[in-house]
């Protein structure tokens, strides 16, 4: 069989014929699953990407004199805001009990930092139980669903890597006993070479393909299921979903489908809100929002300038200091529209290592950075948005990530900061617990979802007085 010669010719127009260089040694299944590949490559967009990213660099940073603070609600401080801020919540605990709210959960990232062999959700990350963190995800969405008396659907974005493996997970533990769980998987785009834009082969039947970036959660959202079934969003929308909590797989501490949260995005009839902390270095890895020209958007930390990151108001705290952890909630109809409108969010670009086909037909594995990487990034849709939210939550209580295997982010300081946190709640319902004189708890704390969703629930479950002094799990 012969390439489809129509395709050849558009190669050819975009400068990748080279991608069919092998086509005489394939045998006719790898043709066919090649062509299939070849053909669903978008090229006018790649040509645009390759002449805006690879050739010209065009730089992303706006000018200094264009970035400034964005309003946020902050952390109540008084009694009388913090009464305001349960009043709000009413609102979300209306919305859950109606059943209109969905959870999307992005774990389709290769977590390579953590250096761990599996999706990052399957890994153990309970201080005392080993529970990972889907099992703790997971969790929360049941307990939050008993709570409301409405099954809350999961919806969890995978990559074509780790698609089959976190279906079987989640398949093995009988989904955690989530009401309705349903995996979707996100879209690819091709690495290209960082000098000369050529798309790369990772074999002689295949093009090097990567996750598009979290970014790609609304097209995937928007796609038909395999079957042929209803995509997610037709589904949710049929079961009556109005608004989607979105987070990553990575931060146990999450509060999924904070009433609270919800209701100051409902009250401002928000399409699109954010949970921010208060950065406490110039450069700190999390996006920060800020305006430009005066509407809001996020600039990631690689993309911050130090003079911006180091800015400082007169009394020496960060100007810029809202920085994003990536926990959100979507006004369906909003990611509706972005999905079939004409605009679409950018790209951005990664300079990555990634291993290609030689000119001899070989792998090569690049020992320094060889190729471009496009990935679109899920925060871009602030600036889209008619009207949004920006809400401070405390670090501690709601923001410690897995992402490196050793240092910061690892998962001996995600295990730390969880058994604080749990001997906090115990202390808060009535416990003793033992501290270290820095204030750390020196074993393992670990309190279930299903046990209890916060230091409230806690109450009235255990003995006051209980002396909390070795390891304790309360399952
Ligand atoms: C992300 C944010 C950063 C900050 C930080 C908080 C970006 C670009 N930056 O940084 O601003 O909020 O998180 O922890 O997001 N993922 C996919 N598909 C992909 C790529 C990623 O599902 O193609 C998922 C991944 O599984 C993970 C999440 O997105 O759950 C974040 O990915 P990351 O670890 O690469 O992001 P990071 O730490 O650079």
């Amino acid at each position: 069989m012969a390439p489809d010669p129509t395709l050849v010719a558009k190669l050819s127009r975009h400068d990748q014929e080279g991608l069919l260089r092998w086509w005489s040694d394939l045998d006719e299944p790898a043709r066919t699953s090649f062509l299939s590949q070849v053909a669903s490559v978008d090229y006018d967009r790649l040509d645009v990407l390759i002449q805006s990213l690879v050739h010209h660099d065009e730089p992303t940073a706006p000018r200094p004199d264009q970035v400034g603070a964005v309003d946020v609600y902050r952390l109540p401080q008084t009694d009388g805001e913090r009464s305001a801020r349960r009043h709000v919540a009413d609102l979300g605990q209306e919305s859950l009990s109606r059943g209109e709210v969905a959870v999307i959960l992005v774990a389709g990232g290769s977590g390579t930092r953590l250096g761990f062999d599996g999706p990052k959700g399957t890994y153990p990350i309970g201080p005392v139980s080993g529970a990972t963190l889907f099992q703790i995800h997971a969790e929360k969405i049941v307990a939050m669903s008993r709570r409301f008396g409405r099954p809350i659907p999961l919806y969890v974005m995978t990559s074509p890597e780790n698609n089959d493996v976190t279906q079987k997970f989640f398949d093995d533990h009988d989904h955690f006993g989530l009401k309705h769980l349903r995996l979707f998987v996100q879209g690819q785009m091709p690495a290209v070479d960082r000098e000369s834009g050529k798309i790369l082969l990772s074999s002689k039947s295949s093009l090097a393909l990567s996750p598009d970036g979290h970014g790609g959660t609304i097209a995937a959202l928007n796609e038909p299921a395999s079957d042929g079934g209803p995509s997610c969003f037709d589904e949710m929308a049929a079961r009556g979903v109005k608004t989607l909590f979105y987070f990553q797989v990575d931060n146990p501490l999450v509060k999924i489908a904070d009433p609270a949260f919800l209701g100051l995005h409902l009250q401002a009839r928000a399409e699109m809100s954010f949970k921010v902390i208060e950065k406490i270095a110039p450069d700190e890895k999390v996006g920060v929002v800020v305006t430009i020209d005066g509407k809001p958007q996020v600039i990631e930390y690689s993309d911050l300038p130090a003079e911006l990151a180091e800015r400082r108001e007169p009394d020496g705290r960060l100007q810029l200091w809202a920085g994003s952890i990536a926990i959100h909630l979507f006004n369906l109809g909003f990611l509706r529209r972005l999905a079939s409108g004409d605009i679409r969010l950018p790209f951005h670009k990664a300079v990555k290592k990634v291993p290609y086909l030689g000119d001899d037909g070989q792998v090569v594995a690049p020992t320094l950075p060889n190729a471009v990487k496009f990935e679109q990034f899920i925060f871009d849709a602030l600036p889209l948005a008619e009207r949004w939210t920006l809400v401070e939550t405390d670090r501690a209580n709601e923001f410690e990530p897995l992402k490196n295997a050793t240092g910061p982010d690892s998962p001996a300081t995600v295990r730390q900061r969880m058994s604080d946190n749990f001997g906090e709640w115990l202390e808060t319902a009535g416990a003793r617990v033992t501290r270290r004189s820095d204030g750390s708890v020196p074993f393992g704390i670990e309190i279930s979802p299903l046990y209890a969703l916060n230091a409230g629930e806690l109450k009235g479950k255990i003995t006051p007085g209980l002396r909390v002094e070795s390891s304790l799990y309360l399952p």
